[in-house]
């Protein structure tokens, strides 16, 4: 017992300085320390996948069908390097985000509190779940950083109406509206992915009740949140090139290729599997975002060299945000930073701009 202990690699994680940022090894790891605090439940819920949950492992297999091709005696000066970019006018100190996901008190009594502090201490982009425990104006108060608001839309508009418009004034600066949520996926999703009990509630809804899901979506929705809003509007939950040109051609403002973390329907393919005919339909109108399975600053950098303009994060802020708060999702996002950094530096360039399909081999890709 003892030498099992001694031989875990449980230094996972120190914490270091007053601000108690979170030192983040890798995922992995963060995710078994993050385990054995947690509810045996909320780690199911949070961890797993839809149906047989091969979309799940798809999602981290697909990136070793890139393999990198590092460009040597660039002259790269690591100080020099820089991973800033521009989403939506919003200036970011680096290209990835966090996704956008309900019921942050499972795991944190600040909720989604901790979260947006976490990441305005970092300065980056956090996208806001309208199935949040805490409500939509507590956060959006909780910090300066940029900060976008994700939209279920509810079978009554007149409740989505109102949702939206509260989140224009409070100041989010783009809604995210997710596609692929309109049903169950799978008749064991709730066996396999489990529901913590008591369910929180939801936050932004009177007396906390969950929306009633819209499952008939059209692009005529789109419109409608864009009219309300005034906002620009990122399409989440494309896999298929085809959707991403009909998107555009309906107004979106950017498109993120997910397929929920594999949660929505088993059997989509990996997000970065699909980012490449993608950004070959979009064509550079807007901007390509991706999440499911963004694991390491190299996942980063591949889909980055496949043509996103950033990434989204989800699961992975679960485990930093169980184990430090705030301090733990700055800390998550400085080893993204991090990594990403020396990935650059490895394949020869400064900017992100500057990362392409040349730094990137494909090697048993199948779609
Ligand atoms: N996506 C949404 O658009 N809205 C949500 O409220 C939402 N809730 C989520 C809750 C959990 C527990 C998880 C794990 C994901 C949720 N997602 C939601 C999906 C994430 O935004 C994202 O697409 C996915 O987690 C990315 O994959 P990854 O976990 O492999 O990084």
């Amino acid at each position: 017992q003892v030498r099992e202990e001694a031989s875990r690699p449980s230094v996972t994680i120190i914490r270091k300085g007053i601000d108690k940022d979170l030192a983040v090894i890798n995922v992995d790891l963060l995710e078994e320390e993050a385990k054995r605090k947690l509810p045996e439940g909320v780690h199911v819920f949070i961890a797993n996948g839809n149906g047989e949950q091969w979309t799940l492992r798809e999602n981290r297999r697909a990136f070793g069908d890139y393999a990198f091709a590092p460009h040597r005696m660039g002259g790269v000066v690591r100080d020099r390097i820089d991973t800033a970019v521009t989403l939506l006018g919003e200036s970011l100190p680096f290209p990835i985000f966090v996704s956008p996901m309900g019921s942050h008190g499972l795991v944190h009594p600040e909720g989604e509190v901790a979260t947006a502090r976490g990441m305005g201490k970092s300065g980056g982009l956090v996208a806001v779940s309208s199935a949040s425990t805490i409500p939509m104006e507590d956060i959006a108060r909780a910090s300066d950083g940029p900060k976008w608001f994700q939209m279920y839309l509810d079978q009554d508009e007149g409740r989505s109406r109102e949702i939206l418009q509260r989140a224009r004034a409070a100041g989010f600066k783009a809604i995210v509206l997710t596609v692929d949520a309109i049903g169950q996926g799978s008749s064991d999703q709730y066996a396999n992915m489990g529901r913590p009990r008591p369910w929180l509630p939801y936050g932004n809804y009177p007396e906390g009740r969950a929306p009633s899901f819209k499952t008939d979506l059209s692009w005529r929705e789109l419109e409608m949140v864009r009219s309300v809003t005034g906002l620009p509007v990122v399409i989440k939950g494309l896999t298929r090139p085809e959707d991403a040109a009909e998107a555009v051609r309906a107004g979106a403002g950017a498109i993120q290729v997910s397929n929920h973390g594999g949660r929505a329907l088993d059997g989509t393919p990996a997000s970065i599997s699909v980012l490449p005919k993608i950004v070959d339909a979009v064509q550079g109108a807007v901007p390509v975002m991706l999440d499911s399975g963004i694991r390491r600053g190299t996942d980063v950098a591949k889909a980055l060299a496949l043509g996103a303009s950033a990434v989204a994060v989800g699961r992975p802020v679960w485990w930093a945000l169980t184990l430090g708060g705030a301090g733990g999702v700055s800390g998550l996002m400085d080893y993204f930073q991090r990594e990403l950094v020396e990935t650059m530096l490895h394949l020869g360039v400064d900017k992100v701009a500057s990362l392409g399909r040349e730094h990137v081999l494909p090697l048993h890709h199948r779609i």
